[in-house]
């Protein structure tokens, strides 16, 4: 089943049919078993036709979180702790790394508040002091305030690898800014917990040219889900449940940067394909 959440109402896709409920969105997600009270949902609410659904998600969808925090995990995949290895060699910080990557313990840091957070369609910023800036395309948790993974999102950790290659220290504001994250365009929540086998892919596009392609298996990350969110919810309290995403497996070669006006799809299965432009924040003078 999907939620999307609109300016009108928050639309539940069950198969072909699509369901309109008029409810508060962080009380409707955050519970246990939120499949079956969904299921439950589709027997007694007002059902819409496909051009109303297709005009609601073109015209009204927002990002699939309400008072939610989002946390990121880092270094979750071999490609994540290479390529980072690379960029901060000369900083000295390359260990770092290779020993999160190994250890019990995940990287865990928190990335946004909801009004950060670009929804499917909307802009995702690059800094002005970055020089060197890529997406990370990331299966996304929804986990509610029991610590239980109950949906899924496409997540963007747009980070600054200039900024991060250069002190592993300045990690919150490489990560941390306006727009640097996106979730959409949904919330999957399916009968059972995500497949491994599930595909991540990911296509960024400058006008009609792709510049750069890749994907992945979720089989690949070095770490369960559930591992992740049991340390995230270690000594803290989420009263609306929160995001969490999960580490990036793909990163483009050293010599790529975004720059504004391109275009990133980011597609899981089963969740579907969640599309942002690049922008950058204009500078608004005291
Ligand atoms: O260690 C820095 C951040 C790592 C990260 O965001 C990722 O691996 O996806
Ligand atoms: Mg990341």
């Amino acid at each position: 089943m999907k939620l999307f959440k609109t300016s009108k109402g928050i639309l539940l896709q069950n198969n072909m049919d699509v369901y309109m409920l008029h409810e508060d969105w962080d009380e409707l997600i955050n519970r246990k078993n939120l499949f079956s009270h969904l299921l439950k949902k589709t027997e007694k609410s007002e059902r819409i036709d496909d051009s109303s659904f297709d005009s609601l998600i073109n015209t009204e969808l927002q990002a699939p979180i309400g008072k939610q925090e989002v946390w990121a995990a880092g270094v979750t995949y071999l490609r994540s702790r290479d390529a980072r290895m690379e960029e901060s060699k000369s900083s000295g910080g390359a260990d770092f790394y290779d020993k999160v990557y190994e250890a019990e313990r995940p990287e865990l840091f928190f990335k946004a508040l909801p009004h950060r957070v670009a929804a499917h369609n909307g802009e995702v910023y690059i800094r002005n002091d970055s020089t060197w800036n890529v997406p990370e395309p990331e299966l996304t948790l929804y986990i509610n305030s029991f610590g239980e993974i109950q949906g899924y999102t496409a997540g963007n950790d747009m980070s600054s690898r200039s900024i991060e290659g250069e002190n592993p220290l300045y990690l919150p504001q490489a990560k941390v800014y306006e727009r640097s994250a996106a979730l959409g365009p949904c919330l999957f929540v399916p009968q059972e917990p995500i497949s491994k086998n599930t595909g991540i892919s990911i296509i960024i596009k400058r006008g009609e040219k792709i510049m750069f392609e890749d994907s992945i298996q979720l089989s690949r990350m070095k770490r369960s889900l559930t591992e992740l969110a049991s340390f995230l919810f270690r000594e803290s309290d989420f009263a609306y449940g929160c995001f969490l995403m999960t580490g990036t497996g793909m990163v483009p070669p050293p010599e790529f940067t975004l720059q504004p006006g391109d275009k990133i799809d980011i597609t899981i299965e089963g969740i579907g394909t969640l599309r942002n432009k690049v922008a950058i924040k204009k500078q608004t003078t005291a």
